[in-house]
């Protein structure tokens, strides 16, 4: 078995369902449920599946989507024709009336309801094996989808997994942490839990001229600083071409402050993979190695951890990075060149595919973004967090 061992003493449980991967966005749109399977078939070649718990998890009920999102929205999802479906109808009309623009963050494709229910259905099953006490650590990689709002699709997100995870796990759990290392805002998941302190979200992302824009220093929740939830929005505003040093610096410091501080009784994790160098979105400069390290500094809390996915444009080095991170969660440490018996291992392959190397290794080393701060800024940054963080009493 590759010499993949079961964790010992804890449990890990992956949740999936391979039909997610079968949906497309539109030939030119960023985001690509294949990247999915990329990523199974790695976690497979490696034998990791032989370390966790594997659940083909059900599509989420309507009424289930429902405990956050407005039904006349979840309706509108649910009925609408995807554009080529009515083009067959109104071919002429459309071609006459119809502008279509070709930058449309969150287009209505065929089978966009089986595709939002199947990732949500992933992430409130991986959420519901650790609140029943089934795992320690949940994973659900079709999950993370963080801009979604109550009634409004944003940013490649239909139905927000996160918060209705999250509203699950308020259940059991009397605070929870909800990290995002996602390169964008998780402004979805912020919003939806601005008034409470029973959240406490906690976001790294680019900021400044990128999207969605908010996650400024200065938003840290309610502004009536006795209100619930005053201070409970923490977030990290970061700049162009930021190093593996210099985040990982800045994750543990910050990242420990706040489990410190507030003692969570669980963690979700959003692991978006777009905050990698070489990211067709993204801007800054992280290694796979790097990454992984938040997942690792995480972990080693020994709380229970909900995993889970997000944004990440370069298939390739997304399914190498969720790949590493369901390794670093069973313990397991992999060989650095990839499997041979994969298939897609062409998928990895060769210089023009990015890695520059002879053979299609896990970590990658190209990275394109310059630095745009000073270490003066990252000091200024982890103080004015600290000094937040100190706002919360228990
Ligand atoms: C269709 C085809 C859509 C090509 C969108 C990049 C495209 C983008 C496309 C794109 C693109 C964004 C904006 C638009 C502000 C809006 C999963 C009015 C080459 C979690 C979402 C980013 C990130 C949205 C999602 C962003 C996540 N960037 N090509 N769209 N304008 N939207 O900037 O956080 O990763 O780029
Ligand atoms: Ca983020
Ligand atoms: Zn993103």
């Amino acid at each position: 078995q590759n010499g993949i061992e079961r964790p010992q003493g804890y449990t890990v449980s992956f949740h999936y369902n391979p039909e997610v991967e079968q949906h497309h966005f539109g030939s030119k749109h960023p985001m690509k449920p294949w990247r999915l399977q990329l990523t199974k078939q790695l976690v497979f070649g490696y034998g990791l599946h032989y370390a966790m718990d594997l659940n083909e998890s059900l599509p989420a009920s309507m009424s289930e989507l429902a405990r956050f999102h407005d039904n006349d929205y979840l309706n509108f999802l649910r009925y609408i024709k995807s554009p080529a479906d009515i083009q067959k109808r109104h071919r002429e009309e459309l071609n006459r009336y119809v502008f279509t623009d070709e930058f449309n963050d969150c287009p209505i494709f065929d089978g966009i309801w089986d595709y939002v229910t199947l990732c949500t259905g992933a992430t409130l099953e991986a959420a519901h094996s650790l609140s029943s006490g089934q795992s320690d650590i949940a994973i659900s990689w079709s999950g993370g989808l963080h801009h979604a709002k109550k009634r409004q699709a944003s940013g490649f997100c239909y139905v927000n997994d996160i918060v209705l995870a999250i509203q699950h796990l308020l259940e059991k759990y009397v605070r929870v942490l909800y990290i995002d290392i996602d390169v964008h805002h998780g402004d979805g998941v912020e919003a939806a839990f601005f008034n409470t302190d029973r959240v406490m979200t906690l976001s790294y992302h680019k900021y400044g001229e990128f999207f969605p824009g908010t996650g400024g220093p200065d938003d840290t929740g309610p502004k009536g600083y006795t209100e619930p939830g005053a201070y409970f929005s923490l977030n990290v505003p970061l700049e162009d071409g930021i190093d593996d040093k210099d985040y990982e610096w800045l994750f543990r410091r910050i990242t420990g402050k706040t489990i410190e501080v507030y003692r969570p009784e669980v963690i979700v994790l959003q692991c978006g993979a777009d905050s990698l160098g070489g990211d067709r979105l993204g801007k800054f400069n992280l290694n796979i190695k790097a990454h992984g390290k938040c997942v690792e500094f995480v972990k080693s809390h020994n709380l229970p951890i909900l995993i889970l996915g997000g944004g990440g444009y370069t298939p390739r080095n997304v399914a190498r990075t969720w790949c590493h991170e369901t390794a670093l969660c069973v313990g397991a440490t992999l060989h650095d060149e990839l499997p041979s018996f994969i298939p897609y291992r062409q998928a990895f392959e060769g210089p023009s595919h990015g890695s520059g190397l002879l053979y299609p290794e896990l970590n990658i080393k190209r990275l394109s973004h310059p630095k745009t701060y000073e270490r003066k800024d990252l000091e200024t940054c982890a103080a004015r967090c600290e000094d937040q963080l100190r706002c919360i009493a228990h």
